[in-house]
């Protein structure tokens, strides 16, 4: 009986855990003062052809920018904003994450908590768009 508890308990542990899994963001939860956070995940388009990425959208802030962060010639990590639009090949995988590319979130609208899910969407030139969501951790 109790291996069977902790049994059901790991497996919706598993299930509940979104690192790794593919479509998961995630949002770093910021103290009141602060107005700009950042989001990870993996990213898997959908899309069945050579797409044109030209948004991405999270409710709660203003702007959403794809950054990639490089090491300078000083040796200081730097973070290098991708300008939109940007090709989507299909069967694409992105990953986002602190040591690399990841959605810089700015100008927040309103205060998020742990445990919140912000809609998330990628917008494509084509007018179509790929939603989900974000839990901010
Ligand atoms: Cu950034």
């Amino acid at each position: 009986m109790l291996f069977q508890v902790i049994l059901s308990f790991s497996c919706t542990k598993i299930q509940l855990n979104p690192e790794n899994q593919t479509n998961a963001f995630q949002v770093r939860s910021v103290p009141e003062g602060v107005t700009l956070s950042v989001a990870y995940g993996t990213w898997a388009p959908k899309v069945k052809a050579e797409a044109k990425l030209v948004g991405i959208h999270i409710q709660d802030f203003q702007l959403v920018e794809w950054h990639e962060s490089q090491i300078d010639e000083r040796a200081v990590m730097r973070m290098k904003k991708v300008n939109l639009p940007l090709s989507i090949p299909p069967g694409s995988v992105f990953t986002f994450s602190p040591s690399g590319t990841h959605l810089m979130l700015l100008g927040r609208k309103r205060n998020i908590q742990k445990g919140d899910r912000l809609p998330l969407s990628f917008v494509f030139e084509t007018g179509e768009s790929e939603s989900y969501e974000a839990i901010v951790e």
